[in-house]
């Protein structure tokens, strides 16, 4: 079993040999999504329930996957498909049965138009090494960081691991980090003073958000801490706001743990309370044939609800 550094089991959902078995003919029975605006629509929603609902063992997955996401000490779930993904392969079929499993937890939907439903995170030896796609260590963040309707839960699905050995998941308990930080650093990072990356080609998350506080006085399920370590490199920042963002990262990783996700793995993070990123790749990827490195799939989820399609 792959090493799971820190990582608290329940969060780590493994199927009963019977469902894995009703999932694999399920997965190979669902039909096409149909995607409506940005959202998955309705009418494959409602079918794929009723596929779902005709493997009852489904029940005994379905709340502790919503416990681990949302439930009081709730952030992040692990979800472990291997054996169907050996049944089915990592193709359409398995993943319109993740599309499935991820509609249970909140809608499925595109934010970025330029990309598919599931958004590809390849390995592009040239690209830079601490972005999305490089090779290198991917700090602590939640993604859409300066949209002000950020998705409320992204998702990583595990197509082949870095055959190296490396690329490990980080995750960190951000609610967490914040109540370690001191007052002063509260303050700051309260302050309209921080901003991240570029705004286009976006649907259903907001408007761009900058300058951005990153801590808000929201509910935990509404608000976000609105953070990503990579603006720590980005000028413009004053010397105090700079600090008090660094104290954070500093908590954020004093509180780390690592997962390195598997093939038919997938990684579902609650963006309200967690933040996310990546431990760099092997060394020696030029080696590796490019049809063999790392290729992960993301997926964005948005609750129902204020946010959702309906008021869109
Ligand atoms: O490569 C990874 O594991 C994470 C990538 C990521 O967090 C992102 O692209 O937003
Ligand atoms: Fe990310």
């Amino acid at each position: 079993m792959p090493e799971i550094v820190n990582a608290d089991s329940d969060r780590f959902i493994d199927l009963p040999k019977e469902l894995e078995g009703d999932l694999i003919e399920i997965g190979s029975t669902l039909p096409a999504w149909t995607v409506e605006g940005a959202y998955l629509a309705d009418s494959t929603i409602e079918r794929y329930r009723t596929k779902l609902d005709s493997a009852p063992l489904f029940n005994e997955i379905r709340g502790p996957l919503l416990a681990a996401l949302n439930g009081a000490a709730g952030g992040y779930a692990v979800v472990r498909l291997g054996n169907i993904a050996q049944a089915l392969g990592v193709g359409e079929q398995f993943l319109r049965l993740a599309t499935a499993i991820l509609a249970e937890v909140a809608i499925p939907f595109q934010p970025f138009q330029r990309w598919p439903l599931w958004k590809e995170i390849g390995t592009n030896l040239n690209a830079n090494p601490g972005l999305s796609t490089g090779t290198g260590y991917n700090a602590f963040h939640m993604d859409l960081v300066n949209a002000t309707q950020p998705p409320d839960y992204t998702t990583l699905l595990c197509v082949r691991p870095d055959p190296l050995g490396a690329g490990a998941s980080i995750l960190s308990n951000a609610r967490e980090a914040v109540s370690r930080l001191t007052p002063s650093s509260h303050a700051l990072l309260s302050d309209v003073a921080y901003s991240y990356g570029g705004f286009f080609d976006l649907s259903d998350v907001g408007e761009e958000y900058t300058p951005f506080p990153v801590l808000d006085d929201e509910p935990e399920d509404h608000g976000f801490v609105r953070f990503t370590a990579k603006m720590l490199a980005e000028s413009g920042l004053g010397e105090r706001h700079a600090h008090a963002a660094k104290e954070l990262a500093d908590q954020m990783v004093a509180g780390q743990i690592s997962y390195t996700l598997q093939r038919g793995d997938f990684l579902i993070v609650n963006q309200h309370r967690w933040v996310h990123g990546r431990e760099p790749l092997g060394d020696g990827q030029h080696d590796v044939a490019p049809e063999n490195r790392r290729l992960l799939l993301q997926l964005f989820l948005r609750s129902a609800g204020a946010t959702g399609p309906a008021a869109s």
